[in-house]
């Protein structure tokens, strides 16, 4: 059995809340970020609508650029707030669709409607009944892919913007994977595009074709996750974000953040924070999850499934620093993390509980330190990795 997996991605979200709430910005080229100043301004576009998009503007160009390349563009500074309250709305609706549902960013969702989308006719009618519940009741469009996994619904989603609608049938998946410059692979950002290009691959099918064992040479276990994914295979889940009991933390940088050893730190001190709350409460989890958001307010999360339940530190710091790589090249500056361990299990720790030595001397080590916590305070003692406690209230 195939599933239907939809990514809806709203089509120049802020330009066109703005456009909508104020007639006299439609069919305009409309450019949300900071003030031009005439074309001496700082800091950089947020987005633009379709109609300035015609003039070569595009997101994160510098604002001075897209003041040149469109004078006469209405430029906005963004406020979120409103955003934010819009992205509830439209979230609001697609979650009549499916329970199962995993927003990814502000304007953008993934939605497994494999068992609920007979209730609307099938999954296309599912799709298009979204669509125009979007347009009806908050007069905005979206742009919609429906494929059998994940990666390939977002491709898709992306294919036909503005107002699309791109469905991708389970047995012409590759065939419709292999034409695709690669830059269009989730996962794929500028440098390992760059390594791509410098082994001479230009499409999603030269990379299905090149050999898994050489990818990992040049990009460790990211290079045999692109592989599979080149070839169609992704089994990652649609994850309701609040379906499973979880212990979570999250630390939002006071500066955004490019430096890989204070983010490798920070994660150190989230991976403590969520042990000692899941020691005190006596639990042990199977999934380790990280969240990443990034400066422009993109947002991610990656999971991934432990052999056995955990609350150890290593463990769980271990894991969401493999968890963090696949997004280390995307040049953009980090402004959140966050660690979560879920999907607890008391039935496997009872089995694991010291089936071996390394982890009965990691439980021994574990109590020790939560006794010392107990007496004399939480932060009496730390890793040397951890953050500084001084730098995070
Ligand atoms: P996107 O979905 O990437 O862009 P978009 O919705 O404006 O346009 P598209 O039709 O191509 O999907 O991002 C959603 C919103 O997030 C966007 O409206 C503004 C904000 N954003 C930024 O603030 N900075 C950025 O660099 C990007 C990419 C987005
Ligand atoms: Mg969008």
């Amino acid at each position: 059995m195939h599933k239907y997996i939809v990514h809806l991605d709203m089509d120049a979200f802020f330009a066109a809340v703005e456009q909508r709430d104020n007639p006299e910005l439609r069919g305009k080229p409309v450019i949300i970020g900071a003030d031009p100043k005439d074309g001496t301004g700082r800091g950089v576009v947020s987005t633009c609508s379709y109609e300035a998009r015609e003039f070569g503007v595009r997101s994160a160009m510098p604002i001075s650029t897209a003041y040149k390349k469109c004078p006469q563009a209405i430029f906005i500074s963004s406020g979120m707030s409103n955003y934010s309250e819009v992205s509830q709305q439209i979230f609001d609706i697609l979650r009549d669709f499916t329970p199962h549902f995993e927003p990814l960013s502000i304007d953008e969702a993934f939605m497994d409607i494999s068992s609920t989308c007979h209730l609307f006719g099938g999954p296309l009618e599912t799709c298009l009944m979204m669509k125009r519940r979007i347009k009806d009741e908050l007069d905005l469009t979206a742009s919609v892919g429906l494929a059998p996994v994940k990666m390939a619904a977002k491709i898709a989603s992306d294919l036909n913007k503005p107002d699309g609608f791109t469905v991708v049938e389970p047995d012409k998946l590759t065939e419709f994977l292999r034409p695709l410059d690669l830059s269009r692979l989730w996962g794929v950002g500028k440098k390992t595009l760059a390594l791509l290009k410098n082994l001479g691959l230009r499409t999603i099918g030269d990379l299905a074709d090149y050999s898994p064992e050489l990818l990992c040479d040049h990009l460790g276990k990211h290079g045999y996750h692109l592989w599979q994914l080149a070839n169609g295979i992704d089994e990652r889940i649609v994850e309701a974000s609040d379906s499973v009991a979880s212990v979570s933390n999250e630390h939002t940088f006071e500066k955004d953040c490019r430096d890989l050893s204070e983010i490798k730190s920070v994660y150190m001190y989230l991976s403590q924070k969520v042990s000692d709350r899941l020691r005190k409460k006596e639990l042990k989890g199977r999934t380790v999850s990280i969240k990443i958001r990034f400066n422009d307010f993109t947002t991610y999360t990656r999971s991934l499934t432990l052999e056995s339940a955990t609350n150890f530190v290593d463990v769980i710091y271990q894991n969401a620093i493999l968890l963090i790589e696949e997004f280390l090249d995307m040049d953009k500056a980090i402004r959140l993390i966050g660690v979560k361990v879920s999907k607890f299990d008391e039935r496997l720790e009872q089995l694991d509980f010291f089936n071996s030595e390394n982890n009965k001397k990691n439980e021994c080590l574990h109590s020790a330190v939560d006794n010392i916590k107990d007496r004399y305070g939480r932060n009496i003692i730390s890793r040397a990795r951890e953050y500084k406690q001084k730098a995070i209230p």
